[in-house]
C-alpha cells in the first residue's frame, strides 16, 4: 500500500532527461548513468508517485554557467577535447534507433543530437586535466554533454526553490561532489553541487550542505572552506586508505570559515540504527546552531548494504530516514545523487526517496510491467532485507566522542 501522510502537499520537482541513461564510463567501471533510467522507471511505474511530481525536462548547462565555478580553460579544455566524443554518442545512439521514423516523443533528443553533431570542434588543445588518464575519470562518448546535463539539472533545482515554484527539488543525475576547479577526480569531472550551491548564494545568506554518500564530499567542502555562508557536513567511511582520505574530524574550515566545516568520519559496518542516531544528534544541532534558509542533500545511495564499493549497512529504509528527518524542518531541500554501485539498490532507494518527499511510504513489490524489471530478481521488492551479519566496527564510545567533537565546534559559532 502507498501511505500518505499529512504534508503531501509538499510541491516537489522533479529533473530527469532520458538521454542521461545512455552515456557509459565504459564496460568495467562501476559508474553506471543507466541507474537514473531505472529509478526513473520505478517512478513512472508507481504511478501515484509520478502523478503528483512536478516534472521538468533537464537542460544543458552553458559554458558560462560552468565558469561560475571551475576554470575558464579547464571547462574549454572538456568541452573542445570532448566534441569527438559527443559525435561518437549521437553516431552509437542514432544506430540504435535507426528505423527512419522520429516518434514524436523523441523529437526533442532528436533536436539536440543534431545540434550537438554540428558543434563538431576539432579543436585539439594539449591541456593536462587529469581527465582521460585514469581509470576512475575516463573520456567517454558524450561526456561533455553529460556533464552540462547533471550540472543544468542542478542549477534548475536551485531556481524552482528560488522562485517559490517548488518546496522541494530533486536531480538525481547530480551530486558529483569531486570534482574540483580544474580536476577531475572520482568519477567526478563538474561539481554541479558547487553551482546549484552558488546560485542559491545569490539570493540566500546561509546554505547547509549535507553528503551522507558514504565518501567524502571533498570537492564540495573544498570549495566552501573559507567561507561562513555555507556549511558542510560529509558523513563517510574513512580509513584504511578508503578514497578520497580526507574528511578527518578535525578538518573544520579555514579563516571566517573556522567551524563551518564538520565532518563524520566512519569505520566499516555501521547499520540504521547508530547511523540514524548519529545523524540526527549531529543535523539537529547544525540546524539550530547554522539556521539555513536552504539545505542541499547529497543523497549518495553507496551507503546502502551490499554496495559494490563502500562498506556501510544501511537498509534503503534507514537512508530514506535521513530525508525525512531534514524534510521536518520545513526548510527548502534539495536532493542530488551520486555514488550508488550495487545499480538494483540505488534504483529502489532514489525511488523510494522520491516517495518520501511526496509523503508517501512506498513499500511494495517492483510493479512487473517495468522494463527493468529483470534486475530486481530475488524477491521482486522495493526493498531489500537488512544485513544482520554484518559486523559493526564502530564502537558505541567511537560515535559518542564524534558527537561530543561536532557539539564541541558548533559551540565556538554560538553567540
Ligand atoms: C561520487 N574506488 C565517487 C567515488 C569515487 C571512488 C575508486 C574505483 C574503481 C574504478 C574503476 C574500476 C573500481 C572496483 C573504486 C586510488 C585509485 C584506485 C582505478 C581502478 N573499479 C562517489 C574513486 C576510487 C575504474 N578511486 O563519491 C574503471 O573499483 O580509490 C580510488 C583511486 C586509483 C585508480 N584506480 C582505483 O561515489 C559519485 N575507484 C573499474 C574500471
Ligand atoms: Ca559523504
Ligand atoms: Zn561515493
Amino acid at each position: 500500500m502507498i501511505q500518505a501522510d499529512s504534508d503531501s502537499s509538499r510541491r516537489v520537482a522533479y529533473f530527469y532527461n532520458r538521454l542521461i541513461g545512455k552515456f557509459h564510463y565504459g564496460k568495467e567501471h562501476p559508474m553506471k548513468p543507466k541507474r537514473i533510467a531505472m529509478a526513473h522507471s520505478l517512478i513512472v511505474n508507481f504511478g501515484q508517485l509520478y502523478r503528483s511530481l512536478d516534472v521538468y525536462l533537464i537542460r544543458e548547462a552553458q559554458l558560462e554557467e560552468l565558469k561560475k565555478f571551475h576554470d575558464p580553460e579547464y571547462v574549454t579544455y572538456l568541452s573542445q577535447y570532448m566534441s569527438d566524443n559527443k559525435v561518437n554518442f549521437v553516431k552509437e545512439y542514432c544506430s540504435t534507433n535507426n528505423d527512419g521514423v522520429i516518434p514524436e516523443n523523441l523529437l526533442e533528443e532528436y533536436r539536440l543530437i543534431t545540434k550537438w553533431s554540428q558543434n563538431k570542434n576539432t579543436k585539439n588543445l594539449n591541456a593536462e586535466y587529469k581527465v582521460g588518464d585514469s581509470a576512475d575519470n575516463p573520456t567517454f562518448s558524450g561526456l561533455f554533454s553529460y556533464c552540462q546535463f547533471s550540472a543544468g539539472a542542478s542549477i534548475d533545482c536551485a531556481h524552482t526553490i528560488l522562485t517559490g515554484q517548488a518546496d522541494i527539488a530533486i536531480n538525481w543525475s547530480g551530486g558529483l561532489h569531486h570534482a574540483k576547479k580544474k580536476e577531475a577526480a572520482g568519477f567526478c569531472y563538474i561539481n554541479d553541487i558547487v553551482l546549484c550551491i552558488l546560485e542559491l548564494l545569490r539570493i540566500y545568506v546561509r546554505v547547509l550542505y549535507v553528503d551522507i554518500d558514504c565518501h567524502h564530499g571533498d570537492g564540495v567542502e573544498e570549495a566552501f572552506y573559507l567561507t561562513n555562508r555555507v556549511m558542510t557536513l560529509s558523513f563517510h567511511q574513512y580509513g584504511d586508505d578508503f578514497f578520497p582520505g580526507t574528511g578527518q574530524l578535525n578538518s573544520v574550515g579555514l579563516g571566517v570559515g573556522r567551524y563551518y566545516a564538520v565532518n563524520v568520519p566512519l569505520k566499516p559496518g555501521i547499520s540504521d540504527g547508530p547511523y540514524l542516531d548519529l545523524f540526527k544528534k549531529v543535523t539537529s544541532r547544525v540546524m539550530e546552531t547554522f539556521r539555513p534558509d536552504c539545505v542541499v542533500v547529497q543523497c549518495g545511495a553507496d551507503s546502502l548494504s551490499l554496495d559494490r564499493l563502500g562498506a556501510l549497512n544501511l537498509s534503503i529504509k534507514g537512508h530514506g530516514q535521513c530525508i525525512t528527518y531534514m524534510k521536518q524542518f520545513g526548510v527548502p531541500l534539495i536532493l542530488l545523487g551520486g555514488g550508488g554501485y550495487t545499480i538494483q539498490n540505488v534504483s529502489r532507494c532514489w525511488a523510494y526517496e522520491t516517495g518520501l518527499c511526496l509523503g508517501q511510504n512506498i513499500d511494495e513489490p517492483i510493479p512487473t510491467n517495468d522494463v527493468y524489471y529483470k534486475n530486481y530478481s530475488g524477491d521482486y521488492h522495493l526493498h531489500f532485507p537488512i544485513q544482520e551479519h554484518v559486523e559493526n566496527k564502530n564502537k558505541a564510545e567511537d560515535l559518542n566522542k564524534i558527537v561530543s567533537q561536532v557539539y564541541d565546534h558548533l559551540k565556538n559559532l554560538e553567540n
